[in-house]
């Protein structure tokens, strides 16, 4: 569990988000030592903890209370927040403040030869996802039944080896599906990194650290715009 004093936050080791993450944070005048290859790192002009994790680990690490906030993609947190309705586990967050990076979209696509023509023709076909609580949530809402698998990873090969009839995967440029002969037919949700809290573990102490650092954030994000 977090410690009363310290704010604890949790970013991605490597990837898509740490990078920018990581740059934010310096921008925030937080000293961090990139040296420093600890799961836990300290900042050393203010009483704050980084803790360097799996994407896929923030939402739940700051839901149970072990860290007081994250810096995650919407899409990650949104799943994971399904996941845990769907099982009755409890997620104590906030979303404090929406960010300008790590923008990109949660899609369907197809084999370039399938003819679409609209979202009733995928009624009753399989789709290789990391994402099945937000593909369930779009088909329900959408009156149509869709099938899945659950990949961790190449995704986008899924159709060409018979493993389903599509994917849903995350787009950016859009230059993965062309590689793979595949084309987009519906977005299903969009998505940007956000700075979520927890609701369990602010004390008085992080709660001032928090009002420090949330306008230095608020101010680096608008300077980006
Ligand atoms: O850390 P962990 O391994 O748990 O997470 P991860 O595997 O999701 O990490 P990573 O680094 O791939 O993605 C981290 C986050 O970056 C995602 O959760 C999104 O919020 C965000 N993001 C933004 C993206 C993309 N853009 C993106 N394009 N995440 C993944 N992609 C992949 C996509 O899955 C596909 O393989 O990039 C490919 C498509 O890119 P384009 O440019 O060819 O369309």
């Amino acid at each position: 569990m977090t410690t009363e004093t310290r704010l604890r936050i949790a970013m991605q080791k490597s990837g898509r988000l740490s990078e920018e993450t990581q740059q934010l944070l310096k921008r925030c005048g937080l000293k961090l030592n990139v040296a420093d290859r600890r799961l836990l790192a300290h900042v050393t002009n203010m009483p704050i903890d980084i803790m360097r994790v799996r994407s896929s680990d923030i939402p739940g690490l700051v839901m149970d209370g072990v860290c007081d906030l994250g810096i995650v993609g919407d899409n990650t947190l949104e799943e994971t927040a399904l996941e845990r309705e769907l099982l009755g586990e409890k997620s104590d967050y906030i979303k404090t403040t929406g960010l300008n990076f790590g923008g990109c979209r949660l899609s369907l696509a197809m084999p370039e030869e399938f003819e679409y023509t609209g979202i009733k023709s995928l009624n009753g076909l399989r789709f290789a996802t990391t994402y099945p609580q937000l593909l369930k949530r779009f088909a329900q809402q959408s009156g149509i039944e869709l099938d899945y698998c659950l990949l961790k990873g190449s995704v986008e090969v899924a159709p060409r080896v018979g493993l389903a009839d599509g994917i849903c995967d995350l787009v950016s440029t859009g230059a993965t599906l062309e590689a793979n002969g595949l084309k987009e037919v519906e977005v299903i949700y969009r998505s940007k990194a956000s700075l979520i809290q927890s609701t369990s573990t602010m004390t008085d102490k992080k709660q001032e650290i928090l009002d420090t650092l949330l306008p230095r954030i608020q101010g680096v994000m608008k300077a980006k715009e």
